[in-house]
Parts: structure tokens; sequence; C-alpha cells
């Protein structure tokens, strides 16, 4: 129940942050075109047929911390979290159902303060999703830096609070609820995934907290924290000594790992959906969980890469390009498993396979672009233009999106019960598919070229001007991307009533959630809880009768299928008496 409420937030959210986009691309697109027929929605924004510049820079702001915050964090790991946790695990429920509902609501109430300082009459937040000061701390900086960073930081309050206690929860039923068998070897990589985000989110949310607080002290008790001497107007301000590079540590010790926040649930949605479609085991379980692992540590060591360009020290500079290479081996090895694992399968290409396969794909070409950003001489050059715009949509935004596309596509017959149109999916997916690549591989060029991002209008630089073109290209492809949403809206809303019935298990899948109802009733299982014998990813083993053998079978009755390992141990459960005591008989 609260992963629907999740999800449904989310989708809305998700919307709401696409509409944004296609108004920034109305603007950088067709920048010398009548917008008046935006007027209805915007209403005093549009001023004289021009949107107005600093409702831009809010459209910015907004878009990137819904799609960050909402969509990607609350929405995706909520989501995913309250779903498969329990049902792959074998639980009952979350370890604390209270605390979990408490973690909804809060984030409710933060998304509907942010929805509100959509209506402020200065407009709502608009010094970026990084909120940086001086502009976020100064109240007359901008007409976005009024109440709408006040309540854009209120919100964020109620939204990290809310983000602690649900990774708490997830953490603690992960290590406390398995059921009888289901050692932390056997869990689902989507469970380590979500697990792993989790832990990153407790580690680095509270510097955020911390942040948010000594902004908000800046901007209404007079500290400086974040400012020193500042002139407006040729007077001097009070505020002195603060720094605002503090900030920017501040809020890249969350921002970086953040990214991983967003993508980790996807690493694991994707393993587990290219094992159970390709009919493979996973190739590399260990390495994969090992990957998780150490991109939890290192993505938390590698924050100050967003900062070449602050005048912090170079020689912190090396340090920073360091780790960020080397946190390129561990997300090398998750995409080599992958295609190891793709490697003569038999493939099924179910909608949720293709959306894994184009997260594969995003996460590979948005994460070359990567190592050029990681290398402080290239960063310099491209450093905030449309380069990284483009390396950080594809890598982040569009590939951690197709892993929460690809899960609800797999997941939605658990959820509703029936089955989404495989048609429509695959409409959805090329639409999607092709239109982000048409979206954001032209983006490199520009930015090469010079685009800086967060520019409202480039019509007065006479060398963009032979990148209209182009311009207009991203543009359209970014309305008709926005247009293949609908579509998969309408399979949504349409499918959950009138769908085909889904039955217990429509992939053929192995793991626990496939073995109760679709649509589990409360408790999870209506009998006693499933006992677990194997690891989740027995497809196609020599001489089983099926190609998929559940992690409920024993070993016994099905000597031939198992591991090497398993054999050596004569294919005894290897479930050890008393390890794990079932609560729920
Ligand atoms: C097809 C869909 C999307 C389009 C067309 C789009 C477009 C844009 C545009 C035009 C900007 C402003 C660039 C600039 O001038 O700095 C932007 C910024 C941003 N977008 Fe997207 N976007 C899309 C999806 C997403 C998704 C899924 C995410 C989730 C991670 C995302 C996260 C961001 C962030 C974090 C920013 C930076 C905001 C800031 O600078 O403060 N976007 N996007
Ligand atoms: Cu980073």
């Amino acid at each position: 129940m609260i992963a629907k409420q999740y999800l449904f937030t989310a989708i809305f959210w998700a919307l709401l942050g696409s509409l944004f986009s296609v108004i920034m691309r109305i603007q950088l697109g067709f920048p010398n075109a009548d917008v008046s027929w935006l007027k209805p929605l915007l209403g005093k924004w549009i001023q004289d047929g021009r949107l107005d510049p600093e409702f831009y820079l809010s459209m910015v702001t907004i878009h990137g911390t819904i799609m960050i915050f909402f969509v990607l964090t609350a929405g995706f790991s909520g989501t995913f979290s309250n779903l498969l946790i329990p049902l792959q695990i074998g639980a009952r429920d979350m370890a604390s159902p209270f605390i979990n509902m408490l973690s909804y609501w809060l984030f409710f109430i933060s998304g509907f303060i942010m929805f509100c300082s959509l209506f402020l009459s200065t407009g709502p937040a608009a010094g970026g999703w990084t909120s940086y000061p001086p502009l976020s701390a100064l109240p007359e900086a901008l007409r976005g830096s009024g109440g709408g960073v006040t309540l854009w930081i209120i919100s964020m309050v109620f939204f990290i609070v809310s983000t602690l206690l649900a990774g708490l929860n997830y953490i603690t039923t992960v290590l406390n609820l398995r059921t009888q068998g289901m050692s932390m070897t056997r869990l689902p990589l989507t469970v380590w995934g979500l697990f792993f985000t989790a832990i990153l989110g407790l580690v680095s949310f509270p510097v955020l907290f911390s942040a948010m607080l000594l902004l908000l002290a800046d901007r209404t008790f007079g500290t400086s924290f974040f400012l020193s001497e500042i002139y407006i107007g040729g007077k001097p301000l009070h505020f002195n000594g603060g720094s605002p590079i503090l900030f920017e540590h501040l809020f890249w010790f969350l921002g970086h790992p953040e990214v991983y926040i967003a993508i980790m649930p996807a690493f694991g949605i994707t393993s587990e959906v290219i094992s159970t479609f390709s009919r493979k085991p996973i190739f590399g379980y260990s390495a994969m969980v090992v990957s998780f692992f150490i991109i939890t540590i290192l993505s938390a060591l590698v924050w100050a890469h967003h900062m070449f360009v602050s005048g912090m020290n170079p020689f912190l500079g090396s340090v920073f390009s360091l780790t960020s290479f080397i946190i390129a081996v561990p997300s090398s090895v998750k995409v080599f498993n992958w295609l190891a694992t793709l490697w003569r399968g038999s493939i099924e290409f179910t909608p949720a396979m293709l959306f894994a396969i184009g997260m594969v794909s995003f996460f590979i070409t948005g994460g070359l672009t990567g190592l050029f950003v990681a290398n402080p001489a290239i960063d310099i050059m491209v450093h905030d233009t449309h380069f990284v715009v483009a390396h950080f949509h594809l890598v982040m935004g569009s590939a951690a999106m197709f892993g929460f596309i690809c899960g609800v596509y797999h997941w939605f017959p658990k959820m509703f019960g029936r089955l989404l149109n495989p048609q429509l999916g695959y409409l959805h997916f090329w639409i999607t598919f092709a239109g982000i690549y048409l979206i954001f591989f032209p983006m490199h060029y520009v930015g090469m070229a010079g685009f800086p991002r967060r520019y409202y209008s480039f019509t007065i630089f006479e060398s963009f001007s032979k990148y209209y073109d182009l311009n207009i290209l991203i543009s359209v492809a970014a309305f008709a991307t926005f247009g293949g949403q609908l579509i998969f809206i309408f399979n949504f809303i349409h499918s959950m009533y009138r769908g085909r019935a889904a039955g217990k298990n429509p992939w053929k899948s192995n793991t626990l959630e496939w073995t109760t109802e679709s649509v589990p009733g409360h408790g999870n299982w209506k009998g006693p809880l499933p006992i677990v014998h194997r690891w989740p990813y027995d497809y196609s083993k020599p001489g089983a009768k099926e190609d998929y053998i559940s992690q409920t079978v024993p070993y016994s009755e099905t000597m031939d299928s198992n591991t090497p390992e398993d054999q050596q141990r004569g294919g005894k459960s290897n479930i050890v008496e008393g390890e794990k005591k079932d609560e729920d008989i």
C-alpha cells in the first residue's frame, strides 16, 4: 500500500518535473518565438509574449529538485523498498510499519510545501538545485531568492527527515526480518541495491541537513556561515568571515552520493530483470555485491570533483580526480556482468527487459563522459556547460529513470494483479529511448562549443548562432519524449482496471515475491512464510525440469541443477539449524 502511495506520488512529480523541462526547452529551442499561448498556464510569468528570465531559473531549480529528490530518491527507492524488501526477503511487513507511514507523509508534506512555492508572488526558488549561496542566502539577491528559497529549505528539511526514517527502516528490515534460509548471500540483487542505497542516504543526508539549517540561519538570523563581505549597490552588508565554499563542500558531500542513491536501486532492478529474461544466472553475483559495497564507500570520497573550478587547492583536485576515476572500476564491473549475463542468453524482449537494456546503454554512454569531467583539465573547459548537463542526464537522469520504469513494468503485475499492455510498452520504450539520445547526445556538442547551462537565452552570442538548429532538434525531441510518457500513463491507468489478469508468476521468476498471490494481502503470505533453499538466479540449470527453479525449491529435488559448490556439499540444503527462527509460524 505504501509502495503504491510512493509510486503515484512519484509519477505525479515526474510529470510535473518533465513539464518544467519542456518549458525550458521551449525557451532554449525557440528563444524568439511568441509564447503568449502559455499564459493560461504560467500567468504573469509570461510578459509581452516572453518567458520571464528569473522564472526560467526557477524552472531549472524546481525541475532539478523534483527529479532528483522527489522522483529518483523518495519515489524510486520508496516504491521499490516498500514493495520488494519484505516480499523478497520473506517478511510479513517492514520492521516498523508506523515509521514507514510516517516517512511517506513527511515526504508528502515536503512535496506539498514545494508545490505551494510555485504560487508565491516572488516565484519559487531560483538558485539551482544546488542552491549555492550567496544567491540562496541573500533574500534580496534576486526574486527567486525570497520566500521561494525559504520554502525550498523547509521542504528539504521535511524531505531529509523522511529519507532518514525510511532508510533506518529499510536497513533494519533487511538485517532482521529475513525468512528462514534467506542468508545475506542469497539476497536478490535488488535488495542489495536498496540496502546500500539506504546506508548511503543515512551517511550523507545528515550533512545536507546541517547545511540547510546553517543556510536558514544565514537567511533569517543574520549569521554568516556561508557569506563573507558582500556589497550590494556599493553598500556593504553586515556579513563577514563566512565561506560559500564551505557550503559547496557540505552540499556535495550529499550531492555526489545522491547520484548513487538514485542509481543503485536501478542497478539492482536491472540485474534482476536481465537475469530473468536472459534465462541465465546473473554473472558474478558476489562481484556485484562487492561492487555495490565499494561504490557506497567511494561515492562518499569523491564529492569535490564538482568543485574543480571553485578555487580550492589544485592538489585536492588531483586527489578527488583519482578517487573519481577509481569509481569507474566497480561501475565497469557491473556493466561487464550485465553484458556477460546477456551473452548467449535466450533473451526475451519484454518491455521491462528493453528498459533494463536501455538503462545499461545510458549508463555506458553517460558514464564514459564521466571520465572526461573527472579530469580537472577537461572539466575546467566544460564546467557549467551543456556538456555536463548531457553527462548527468544520461548517466543519472535517464539511466536511473529507466531503472525505475523497468521496475514498474516488471512488478506492475504484483502490485495490481494485471499485466501492462506490452505493445504500448514497446511503443513507449522506443519513443523514450530514441528521444533521450536525440535530446542529450547533441548537447555534448553544444556543450563543447561553450553553451553555458542555466542561461536563459543565447541569442546575443553571435558565436552560438550556428547551433540554433541543433537546439531546435533537442527541443523537438524533448516534446516528443514527453508525449511518449503520456502513452505510459494511459497504459498504466487502463491496465490497472482492464489489463489481462497476471497470475502468481507471469515472468517465471525465482524470487520469493512470485510465490505469493498477485496483490499480496495483509501479511504477504497467507500460510506460513516461505523457506529459502537456494540463491535467486537458478535459471536454465542443466537437468532441471523447467528453466527456472524458485528459491523455495529444496536442493535435493533437483540435484543436477545445483551449482557445483552445492553439489560438493552433497546437495544438502545448507540451512544452518537454528540460524534463523521464523517468528511468524
Ligand atoms: C527528457 C527529460 C528531460 C529534459 C528534456 C530535461 C531538461 C533539462 C534542462 C533544459 C535543464 C536546464 C539545463 C541548464 O540550463 O542548466 C535541466 C536541468 C536539470 N535536470 Fe533535467 N531534463 C530531463 C529529465 C531529467 C531527469 C530524469 C532528471 C533526474 C535526475 C533531471 C535532472 C536535472 C537536474 C538535476 C538539473 C540541474 C538543475 C540545476 O541546474 O539546478 N532532468 N534539465
Ligand atoms: Cu559527483
